[in-house]
């Protein structure tokens, strides 16, 4: 970013789809940032202190306290909702009601849903492995593609009903998050979407977003040293 000294600090680690979720809002909002690496997994006391759920990302505003817990806001949803309000444009979340809470609700499966079978099912058995110099646990990865990923991308192809996007026919939250929780097992696998057809156009068009895309290049960046190919997981 070209602020030296951007009012918003985002703890974490863009190999988290979570941090790349909220990193992917400020570009879309040409909101200034920057990323201080945190290992969540050995966190020091003072990330404890502002993370109460131990987890990444956590957001600073400078312009709100520079230190200790002011100024910080835990949960990449709560941070995208401040984010919104800070900088009302593009606006990122619909204003008509029963499209907004679609939006949300979208954002909340693939929070959760998508990311425990995506996140805890694929990627960790694949990356974590690898990164303690074992061989990726395929089976658990190619378990979880066949067993539990189904149900999951047949919701989202429902979801999407022949449409763009996910939420009031326009790019939203609900847009990015799918796409940057998505993206946590591509970058460890070559994911075939061919059965899903919608979503695999709108991953598409989301990949190709510079705010998926920046983001999602630093994370792979990251992941092709421990991990230079992909695994297969059909
Ligand atoms: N609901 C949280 C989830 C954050 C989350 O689970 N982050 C993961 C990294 S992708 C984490 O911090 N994990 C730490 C751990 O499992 O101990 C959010 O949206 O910010």
């Amino acid at each position: 970013m070209t602020d030296p000294s951007p009012d918003l600090v985002i703890y974490g680690s863009l190999v988290s789809p979570f941090v790349r979720k909220v990193a992917g809002v400020c570009i879309l909002k040409n909101a200034g940032y920057e990323i201080e690496a945190v290992n969540v997994f050995a966190p020091p006391q003072w990330f404890r202190d502002i993370s109460p759920m131990k987890r990444i990302p956590v957001l600073r505003d400078r312009s709100i306290a520079t230190e200790g817990t002011g100024g910080t806001i835990a949960d990449s949803s709560a941070i995208c909702a401040y984010i919104e309000k800070k900088h009302p444009s593009p606006a990122l979340y619909p204003a008509e009601a029963f499209a907004h809470a679609r939006a949300l609700f979208w954002e909340e499966y693939a929070d959760t849903a998508l990311a425990m079978a995506g996140g805890l099912g694929i990627f960790r058995p694949v990356f974590f492995a690898v990164t303690k110099g074992e061989a990726p646990d395929l089976a658990k990865a190619r378990s979880t593609w066949a067993e539990q990923m189904p149900v999951i991308l047949d919701t989202l192809e429902a979801g999407l009903a022949g449409e763009q996007y996910f939420a009031g026919g326009a790019l939203s939250i609900a847009d990015i998050t799918i796409a940057c929780v998505l993206g946590q097992i591509a970058l460890v696998a070559e994911m075939p979407l061919d059965n899903w057809p919608g979503l695999a156009a709108h991953y598409a068009m989301m990949s190709a977003h510079p705010a998926i895309a920046a983001p999602y290049a630093e994370a792979d960046k990251a992941i092709r040293g421990p991990l230079p190919e992909k695994v297969q997981l059909a």
